[in-house]
């Protein structure tokens, strides 16, 4: 009896002291589970001497204790001056010690920082500096995932420095704490009890940022509510960023374009109207009273509804000037974004963006940015890279990707978006030659803008994970490591996170990677293969609808993206199409115009595509479309397999989670398959290839699915 008790104890010690609820993220800090590795940690550590009491250096040194102590299972002393093998932290200013190790900051700017194994006062120690306190804290935080990734830490000569200024999070979360398309539950401002009540959350959200170098968050949806200017939600905002700016993170808010008649009762929000630009002033202002370091404000305007310039006749950059020059005087900036299209506008939806903003380049004030999505439609499993990359030289571009899987099966597919983030940036728009990068547009480099910016639509809820499906904080640290680096390669990112949340065993890493890496193809594979694009469900954006023809407006309309037929599939978007081709720079058009040799992953973008087209591997396009669907529900199957033989190496909780949500990710992947082939066999009037597992239904079956509660709408 007393036997089974104890033996019941210990499986229970065992399990908890295994299980891991997500919470910590990356920032795990449990010890180092190589031994001989750990003694030579702690043996290469005496302590640390942090000198300074900033606030950020305060956060920055309760990390690196905090850290250590998990890492090294030892409380390390705080060193009144360094020792042999202390871990030296702080600015040549804080310090004169510091300053005596004579390393040149003068390339890492106000946020860089370098970390060097130096002789200080005759003792090898470990210095971690920058110019600005936060550059220290920046290189605390790599210094900590050099161990938690297991690196070696003995002879270190480290400088980074980011490669764009703005690293922001976009939250599209609404007052009533819903998030637009948000699968992680609710949002984490809980804003009724704001100002009074900070959850440890927002301590803990400010720490993960910081250690991935984000360095701002909108707060606010796109579809913005005017409620957030005012007095009692600015308090609110005020307290938010007061817990944020120990860890370099600044607030920006959404700003309603009607605010002024909204809230300031005036009759009108003409952005040339006198009246409405003193409003904003007054309003901007007031917001500084409570945020000094406010940092600038994005806004949709004129796009699915939401009010704007144009409703004055007013251009985008009128308003957005009118922003511009109430930030100015206190250094914010504005965020406008070009995501607009009409459905009053006869054309391509791809092409309205481009036609919308090109002419305005050069019309924006200096704070201005011009924010736009990655590709020209929404956020597509695959898009080529938006058009206004490389058209606009003399405008400072803000990227923005969507780190919410709103198209990339929302709350359970675990698909790892560092590839889609890399394709688009490493796409070359030609602009000026051979090379011209999206990352060189966006970084400032390629048109000499010192204002950059890359931003991620946020998949962060109230769950206790942040992210809802474990896999999906990965995509969260990529977005703010890509930000910071954006030369660093998926693999790479993929390879540290999985260290940094999972586990450093070979056995895990290897596998697991590899599946991470391919996730974002197959997931293209199994929804949207060769370049279809926009056939999900209306509205709620779940699962497949190609045949939905009766949405609220026709560009909503899968139908009008496949144009599917008893002859062909896909968009001409060639000269004898809609011609958005013209909108990229020759070399970019030739490599997509010509059916025959346009990359196949975007045939369907640009190409109305027979069904008896003969595809590169021979099949005609039916069959290709049917090989592409079927293999990459077995590649999810391989997925499966491949998490399942990780039991051993992962925690209860989280291994359980996965394989749960594989899955339904396996079930939704053959869903997408079965509906759309059926649907678009309709037009083909071709058969399944021999040897291909039936669909368990017809297409009534599907076409007959609802979701009226469907997360995220
Ligand atoms: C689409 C979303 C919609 C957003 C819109 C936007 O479906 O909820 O409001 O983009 O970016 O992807 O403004």
């Amino acid at each position: 009896m007393k036997l089974s008790i104890i033996v019941l104890v210990f499986v229970f010690n065992c399990f908890s002291a295994f299980a891991d609820n997500g919470y910590r993220l990356w920032l795990r800090y449990d010890p180092i589970e190589n031994v001989q590795l750990k003694q030579q940690y702690n043996n290469a550590i005496s302590g640390v001497f942090y000198p300074g009491s900033s606030s950020t250096i305060l956060a920055a040194k309760s990390e690196l204790v905090s850290g250590l102590k998990g890492l090294l299972s030892r409380q390390l002393a705080e060193q009144q001056a360094p020792a042999a093998n202390s871990i030296v932290a702080g600015t040549p200013s804080t310090a004169k010690l510091i300053a005596s190790a004579n390393v040149d900051l003068s390339a890492v700017g106000n946020e860089g920082y370098i970390i060097r194994t130096v002789s200080l006062n005759g003792k090898k120690t470990t210095l971690i500096t920058g110019n600005t306190d936060i550059g220290v804290m920046y290189g605390v935080y790599h210094f900590l995932r050099l161990l938690q990734a297991n690196q070696q830490i003995s002879n270190l000569a480290i400088t980074s420095t980011p490669k764009i200024k703005l690293r922001l999070l976009n939250h599209w979360d609404n007052l009533d704490r819903t998030v637009e398309r948000g699968y992680a539950g609710f949002s984490i401002w809980d804003w009724h009890r704001l100002p009074g009540y900070l959850d440890q959350r927002y301590t803990d959200y400010a720490r993960a940022n910081a250690s991935i170098g984000i360095n701002g968050t909108v707060l606010t949806n796109v579809n913005a509510n005017a409620l957030v200017l005012t007095k009692p939600y600015l308090e609110k905002v005020s307290a938010l960023a007061k817990v944020f700016r120990p860890y370099g993170i600044k607030v920006y808010l959404t700003a309603r374009f009607s605010a002024p008649v909204e809230i300031g009762g005036l009759k009108s929000a003409d952005p040339l109207d006198p009246l409405v630009q003193e409003w904003w002033k007054q309003k901007i202002a007031e917001i500084y009273t409570y945020i000094p370091d406010f940092g600038g404000i994005l806004v949709k305007a004129n796009s699915e509804g939401q009010p704007g310039p144009q409703n004055y006749g007013r251009s985008h950059a009128d308003g957005a000037n009118m922003f511009a020059d109430a930030l100015a005087p206190h250094g914010g900036i504005v965020m406008w974004r070009a995501f607009v299209y009409s459905n009053e506008t006869p054309d391509d939806r791809f092409k309205q963006a481009y036609n919308e903003f090109k002419p305005l380049d050069g019309k924006f004030r200096k704070n201005v940015m011009v924010q736009v999505k990655n590709g020209p439609i929404d956020f597509q499993p695959r898009e080529p890279f938006h058009p206004l990359f490389g058209a606009m030289p003399g405008t400072p571009l803000l990227m923005e990707y969507q780190v919410t899987q709103e198209y990339l099966g929302q709350a359970t597919h675990l698909v790892y978006e560092a590839p889609l983030f890399k394709e688009v940036l490493d796409a070359d728009t030609y602009s000026k030659g051979a090379g011209s990068t999206v990352a060189k547009v966006i970084d400032g480099s390629l048109d000499q803008h010192s204002l950059t910016g890359m931003a991620g639509v946020a998949n962060i809820g109230n769950d206790i994970n942040w992210t809802g499906h474990p896999f999906a904080q990965a995509n969260w640290y990529a977005l703010g490591r890509l930000a910071w680096n954006t030369g660093l390669s998926s693999a790479q990112i993929a390879d540290e996170w999985l260290r940094l949340t999972f586990s450093n065993k070979t056995a895990f890493i290897t596998p697991v990677k590899k599946l991470m890496l391919s996730s974002r193809d197959l997931m293209v594979n199994y929804m949207t293969p060769l370049g279809l694009h926009h056939i999900m469900g209306n509205g709620h954006h779940y699962g497949p609808a190609p045949w939905t023809n009766r949405a609220a407006r026709a560009d909503w309309d899968p139908v009008y993206y496949h144009r599917a037929d008893s002859i062909a599939i896909g968009f001409d978007r060639t000269a004898t199409g809609s011609n958005a081709l013209a909108q990229y720079a020759p070399e970019v058009r030739k490599l997509y115009e010509n059916v025959n040799t346009c990359p196949e992953d975007y045939l369907l973008w640009f190409h109305r595509v027979l069904w008896t087209h003969k595809m590169k591997s021979g099949r005609n396009l039916w069959d290709e479309l049917c090989f592409k669907y079927y293999s990459a529900v077995d590649s999810v199957r391989l997925m499966q397999q491949t998490w399942n033989a990780q039991k051993a190496n992962v925690d209860a909780d989280r291994f359980e989670q996965v394989k749960m949500l594989l899955a339904v990710q396996e079930q939704e992947a053959v869903w997408w398959r079965d509906a759309c082939l059926l649907y678009f066999q309709s037009y083909s009037k071709r058969p399944l290839p021999e040897g291909y597992e039936k669909p368990a239904h017809n297409l009534a079956y599907y076409q007959s699915l609802r979701f009226p509660y469907a997360p995220g709408n």
